[in-house]
Formats: structure tokens, sequence, C-alpha cells
């Protein structure tokens, strides 16, 4: 079905013209901005909550605006983003976000706003290229055929979505009822003027939760409850749209989360605190030349051909025994040509002689990292996704992949007053499938990202009365019951099917039914393994298949059947990384960095990997890959605590 709004909206095809204008990285120059230290997320109040109790209130949009990513000095015009930011102070919007305090068993409520309109109340259409080819929100297809994959047999390629744009807030690592999760398909629109009649202004789960709860959600609201009744931990908020997760969060959304107190924290004085607690989100980005933020608009990209030079069938036109099954712009990677951080190209940090509590977070899309100071400077990991670790842990280089974090301590004391010491990236830039810099893969480009930031090292202005790292004693740590069952799943990818091409010598990318060149990936999924070890894959909208009863302690057996790692996140749980098995069957335990809980795991190609979970809330939740690219097309899957309710519309 498409209606007029849908040709509206769905315009023509982009031009092929985004390859000539991107900004060459090495133009940029290094470490001449301050890095920025997101302030606190000011509250809006105190809420108070139904079954008596109170909450820190917050009311959080997310808008557009424009800021300083690159050098002022470069002469651009600012980089125009999204951002969350508190809804009655517009100075708060900031890419990243402020940073969330919250307190352990201090409950959180935040009014989440949808503000993409422009000043006259109109929507705001997406920064970068919408796929509508893929399983996603869907809004032009109504309440009939939101969160769906839309049908376009029998018509021309569609043209990118540019109507409004929902979001959906996911507070990563949070434990919180699923009402609260920021389900995939609990999206919503902004309230402007001129949505079309017969789009979707919210997605099936948004309905659903409203409807079961009785919510009495403001149009382009949804509110959400964290009982932060958790560990101490660095815990992140971002986009979570169906399909569309990608593109949302690299258009800037994103802000840190930390839980406090309780007791899995430190006592007051312990660690480095005040201005010399910094956390540090990274992420790689790519930008046009004037300034803006470049993402591919269409699949040639990922083939690393200008537009002109690649000449298949997309979705839906004819292929080999059927239609193509490869979607027209969306790209199964991303990997940015220069490093932002907390929102600026290579910044730089003024510090002092001193210890220093760093909380990492790998915000890229796709990019692994491998984190390492440039003098040797030992990097002490004392915590991870679900809060510290048994130990600290003494680390030449620090491995994370997209979506994990680190709760590190560096110290400065021995680095000789007026020396720079240089964060540097030494994993691939391509995807990551384990391994050694330098023995196993190249290291990415050391003039560009290779580089993360600069610490410039001052005199201390007064004792350090921290506990060094090596005699830190850290909160004891409760592990979990032995498993009641045993999953097996996998990760898959799909090769086109039906796509079949011919290079021809001067490097385009031909269709051609003849050969029997595959053409490469549609996809990845997520798989369960049946009782004669086939792994067979599953698609968004499969029926239910991981359903722990409400308590339940469960071992997943992830299998990666994949040629690269991929860093697989649970919502609602903390697990522990049990072990990994290579495909000789040799067993290892899991890094010391992985000790404690995590919400996000590398599975590595060739091997299984053990995780160990209590699932304690019932309630419909997700599992996915965090290369948020995969994510957005097909390799997340649904899973359900406890019985299923009969009207579920997730089945
Ligand atoms: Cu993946």
């Amino acid at each position: 079905m498409v209606s007029a709004w849908m040709m509206l909206v769905l315009g023509a095809a982009p031009s092929p013209s985004d390859d000539d204008v991107r900004l060459d990285p090495a133009s940029i120059p290094k470490f001449v901005t301050p890095l920025v230290v997101p302030p606190a997320m000011p509250m809006s109040g105190t809420a108070r909550l139904k079954g008596g109790g109170s909450a820190d209130y917050y009311q959080i949009a997310v808008r557009q605006i424009s800021q300083n990513i690159l050098p002022p000095s470069m002469g651009l015009p600012p980089t125009t983003v999204w951002a969350y930011g508190s809804l009655a102070d517009a100075s708060t919007f900031n890419y990243p976000a402020f940073t969330i305090e919250a307190r352990h068993r201090r409950p959180v409520r935040v009014q989440w706003v949808n503000q993409l309109v422009d000043a006259n109340g109109h929507f705001r259409p997406h920064l970068f290229t919408v796929d509508p080819t893929l399983h996603w929100a869907n809004p032009p297809g109504g309440t009939t055929f939101r969160d769906s994959r839309p049908d376009f047999s029998g018509q021309a390629t569609p043209g990118p979505y540019q109507g409004p744009v929902p979001i959906v807030t996911h507070v990563h690592g949070a434990r919180t009822t699923d009402d609260s999760d920021g389900f995939a398909e609990a999206w919503f629109l902004p309230d402007a003027t001129d949505i079309p009649a017969d789009f979707a202004r919210t997605g099936t789960l948004y309905d659903y939760f409203v409807h079961e709860h009785g919510f009495d959600f403001e149009p382009g609201t949804a509110t959400y409850n964290y009982p932060n009744e958790q560990r101490a931990a660095t815990l992140w908020y971002h986009d979570h749209t169906l399909g569309m997760t990608r593109l949302n969060v690299y258009a800037g959304p994103a802000g840190f989360y930390l839980i406090r107190g309780g007791p899995a924290d430190l006592a007051a004085g312990v660690l480095p605190a005040g201005p010399y607690e910094i956390p540090i989100a990274v992420q790689d980005r790519t930008f046009r030349d004037d300034g803006s933020l470049f993402y591919p608009a269409d699949r040639a990209f990922f083939e690393g051909l200008s537009p002109d030079k690649l000449d298949i069938p997309f979705i839906p036109e004819d292929a080999v025994g059927g239609p193509s099954e490869i979607p027209p712009y969306w790209n199964p990677e991303f990997f940015g040509d220069a490093m932002v951080v907390n929102g600026r190209t290579w910044p730089s940090l003024e510090v002092e002689a001193r210890r220093y509590r760093f909380r990492f977070l790998n915000g890229c899309n796709s990019r692994f990292l491998i984190l390492a100071l440039n003098d040797g400077t030992t990097i002490h990991q004392i915590g991870n996704e679900g809060g510290f670790l048994e130990a600290p842990v003494a680390l030449e280089s620090l491995l994370l992949a997209p979506a994990e974090r680190a709760d590190v301590i560096v110290d400065f004391t021995g680095v000789p007053v007026g020396d720079d010491v240089f964060l540097l990236n030494l994993a691939p830039d391509e995807p990551f499938g384990g391994g050694v810099p330098g023995i196993d893969f190249a290291p990415a480009d050391p003039a560009t990202t290779g580089l993360v930031m600069r610490f410039h090292v001052g005199p201390a202005t007064g004792d350090d009365r921290t506990t060094p790292p090596g005699e830190l004693k850290l909160p004891r740590i409760d592990y979990l019951p032995a498993a009641d069952v045993v999953r097996r799943l996998a990760l898959t990818e799909q090769e086109s099917e039906t796509v079949f091409v011919r290079t021809k010598p001067n490097g385009s990318i031909v269709f051609d039914p003849r050969s029997d060149e595959e053409f490469g990936p549609e996809g990845a999924r997520l798989a369960v393994i049946d009782d004669e070890g086939i792994a067979e894959p599953l698609m968004w909208d499969d029926p239910i298949t991981e359903n722990p009863a409400v308590g339940a302690t469960e071992i997943w057996e992830i299998h990666n059947f994949t040629e690269d790692a991929h860093p697989i996140h649970l919502h609602l749980v903390a697990f522990e990384v049990v072990e990994r098995e290579t495909s000789d069957g040799a067993i290892r335990p899991p890094e010391e960095w992985e000790r404690g809980f995590k919400d996000t795991v590398i599975a590595y190609p060739d091997e299984i990997t053990r995780i160990k979970a209590r699932f304690d809330l019932a309630g419909l939740y997700v599992w996915h890959c965090h290369i948020v690219e995969h994510e957005d097309q097909e390799m997340m899957r649904p899973y359900h605590v406890g019985p299923i309710p009969p009207d579920l519309p997730i089945r």
C-alpha cells in the first residue's frame, strides 16, 4: 500500500555526490581544542512514585543543534547534530549529552521528549539516509504496517525516508521493567503540526505499554522509571529505534548515566573524584568539507566504490531466482575516519601529575578500539559495564568493543611536567576478529584514527590522597548460582542468494546472472542451534525462542559462525562471562577485565562464548549485536522473561 504521503516522504534516490566532498581527516588540526567534560544533567524536580516514595525527575528532550565538533580555527560552520538536553534549559543541549548522576536505590524518572521539530513546529527530516527497505519503525505504514519490513514488490527501489523521525531511549545497562527499557518498537514521533494523517505516531509496543499500564503520556513523549537497584556502574543512554539505531545514534543523542553509592561502591576519597574523574566517550565520525557529518547514503560506500561503479539490483528489483535482498542505502558496517572524543575531534586535556579516574565508553557504530598510552603508562582497569572488577588489572592496552565501558585509573605522577601523553588506538580500521595489532592486523592509521586525544601534564596542585591502584580493595562480588538451563545460540552472516556479480577491469561491480560470484552480505542474524547442531537463523519477527522463567539462571552459549567478532548485548541483565571455547575444543577463562558483571561481551569468530545471567524481572527485552549496522538489519531478537502474555504484539 502506497499513500500519497508515502510517495512524498520517500523521495528520489540521492545524487551520487557524497564521495567527493569528504573532509580529509589529515587536514583537521589535532589537539587544539580542550576536552569537554559533560556536566551533570539538571533535574526538573522530584516525582512522586505510584507505590509511595519519590524519584529524581528529569525532562530530557532530543533537539537538533549546531556545535563545534571540528576545531573552530578551520573556519567551517559548526556541525549540525542531534542532542539530548534538559527541557527547561537550552544551554544543556550538547553532544554528547550531559551526564545523569544517579544514586544507588534512589529511583530516577525521565520524561523523554522528541523535539525534532523546527521553529514552526514542523517535523525535521533525518540528517542521514534512512533505508525504508529494512524491518524498521516505518511510520508511513500506519498502525497496520508500522514496525515491519515494507513490501515494495512490483515497485521501483524506493528513495530514502524523509518523514518525521521516531526516537526511543534505552539506558544501556539499566535493570528496569520492560515498559521503561526503550524497546525498539516503543518509539514515538515528535508532536509536530504536519505529521501526515495516515502515519503511525507511535510504535506497536508504545501503544501496548500505554494500554496495559494506563499511562497518560503527552504526545511526543514517554516517561520511564529506573530503580537503580543495581551495582554502582557506568551506564550510558542512547537511541534504540527499530531499524534506525545506527542513524539516530550517529546523529548524536547519547550520554553517560552513572550509578553511585551502595554496597558495590567505594568510600569517598579512595578514588580520584571531582575534576579528577572524567567520563570519556570515543566515537568515530566522518565529516564533509562543509563541516557537516557524513554517513554513507548508498551501499557503494561499503564496497569502496563510487556509486556509479556499483550496478546491481536492489530491493525489490529482480535478481536470480527472485528479488534482490540487498537494501539500497544500508551499509553492513561503518568506519569513520576522524576520532571524536566527548564531542570534539582529537581534543587535549590539561592534567596534573597525579592519578585520574577515566570512564571510557566505546560509542562507535562498528569500530573496536584498543586504547594505549604512547609512553607505555599503565592503564589500571578497575571496572567494566557491571561495576567494579574483583581486583584492579594492570594493562598496556585496553580493548573495547562498541558499547563496552572501562573504568580505569591512569597515574600521571611519574610523567615529567610539561610532557604530552597521547592516547592511541591500535585496533584495525576494519572489522575486528581478535588478535594482536601489527601481527594479526594492521593498526588504525597512526596519523588519524590511530590517535584519540592528548594529555598535557602539568604540576600537581595538591597532595594526591587517593589509593594507588595496586593497593585498592574493590567491593565484594556476589557471583550467580549454578545455571538451570543452557541455551545454544549462534551468530550467522547472510550472503545474498540472488545477487551475483562480475568485477569489471575498471573496478566496477555489475550484476551478472551467469556469474557464481556472490555479491556479499545482506545482513547478519542471531540463530538458535537445533538438536542436530544446525544453526537456524531467525528474524526479528520470528516467534520468541529465548523465554527464561522468572528468576532462572541460564547459560547462553553463543557460537560465532561469522568471520568477525560481534559485541553481544543483553538488555535487563548483568551477566558473568563463563568461558570461551575454540573450534578445537580448548577452553579458556574470561579475561581478567571481564570478571565481575558485564552487559556486552565480545563473541570471537569460530568460538563459543558462554555467559551466565539471572533473569529476575518478567517482561519483554532484546538481545542484539552492538555493531549498530548489524543490529538494524536483523541481528537483534526479542526475548521474554516469564509467561508471554496472550495479547503481547510480539510473539
Ligand atoms: Cu554483529
